[in-house]
This record gives C-alpha cells, sequence and structure tokens, in this order.
C-alpha cells in the first residue's frame, strides 16, 4: 500500500461540542498522523465551493447552512492508505448506518450533522487539501 494524504474536516456540530481532541484521538490510533490542522470560520461563499459538487442535491442549502453554524477544523491527514483508512475511521454518513467505534456512529447527531468529511478519492483528496492548504503548511 501507498502513503497517501486525506482531507478531513471537523464539522460544527463536533467543535461546539469540543470533541476535536476525541476525534484527533481516533485518527492517530489507527495510525494516521495529523500533519497540518487549523481552525477556521468558513464563509458562506467558500463552503458553496467546496461541496460545488452536491450543488444539485436537495439538502445542499442546509448543508451549506450546517457547514458555517461554527467553527470548523481542516486537517491533513497521512498513512498508508489513508483515503480509505480515513473513510473507515469515520464510519457511514448516515450515523444509523456506521460501524460501533466509528467516529460517526460514537458523536454525530445526524445525517447532516455527522462530526466529519473525508476525502473520498485520492484525486479528490488533492484538490480538497489545497483548497485549504499550501504546499509549506503539510509538515510530515
Ligand atoms: P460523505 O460525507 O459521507 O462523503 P456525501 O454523500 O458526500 O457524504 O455528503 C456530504 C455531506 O452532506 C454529508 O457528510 C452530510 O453532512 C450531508 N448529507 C449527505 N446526505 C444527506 C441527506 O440525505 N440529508 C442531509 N444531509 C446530507
Ligand atoms: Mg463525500
Amino acid at each position: 500500500m501507498a502513503i497517501e494524504n486525506t482531507l478531513s474536516i471537523i464539522k460544527p456540530d463536533a467543535t461546539k461540542r469540543n470533541l476535536t481532541g476525541l476525534i484527533n484521538a481516533k485518527f492517530e490510533k489507527a495510525g494516521l498522523k495529523i500533519i497540518a490542522q487549523k481552525r477556521l470560520q468558513l464563509s458562506r461563499s467558500m463552503a458553496e465551493k467546496f461541496y460545488q459538487i452536491h450543488k444539485d442535491r436537495p439538502f445542499f442549502k442546509d448543508l451549506v447552512d450546517f457547514m458555517i453554524s461554527g467553527p470548523v477544523v481542516a486537517q491533513v491527514l497521512r498513512g498508508d492508505n489513508a483515503v480509505f483508512l480515513n473513510r473507515t475511521i469515520m464510519g457511514a454518513t448516515n450515523p444509523e448506518e456506521a460501524e460501533n467505534g466509528t467516529i460517526r456512529k460514537e458523536f454525530a447527531e445526524s445525517i447532516e450533522a455527522n462530526s466529519v468529511h473525508g476525502s473520498d478519492s485520492l484525486e479528490n483528496a488533492r484538490s480538497e487539501i489545497s483548497f485549504f492548504f499550501a504546499y509549506i503548511e503539510l509538515v510530515n
């Protein structure tokens, strides 16, 4: 397997409940290294741009409202097979369908307020990382 970087976002439902450390512990325990991290308040236009792929979905407006409802923590996770590994640690989009021990099973409030975002492919990881971080901010 190959060493990869993937983008993670700790979403507003989780930052509001002070869960950043507990979520980061899950990544680190699973062997992912947090090589970049910053807390920020997304603007509406930033959130709309980040989620452009979902612009025609019925939940798009609600999703954007939710993503700007409080701070997020954007981060780059690095490790063996990081894109897929992170999706496994996160669990299914709908917390009711997520496996025991996953972040979404333990922490998510709903299918929308589901605590974390994670890139779903290596190609999307590259573009999502560059949305938030400059190359020099990734410190392995
Ligand atoms: P993912 O985050 O597991 O990759 P996506 O299908 O890419 O799931 O959806 C992006 C985000 O949009 C989800 O994480 C969730 O916050 C929100 N979302 C997805 N499906 C629904 C839905 O049916 N209702 C409300 N929000 C949804
Ligand atoms: Mg997705």
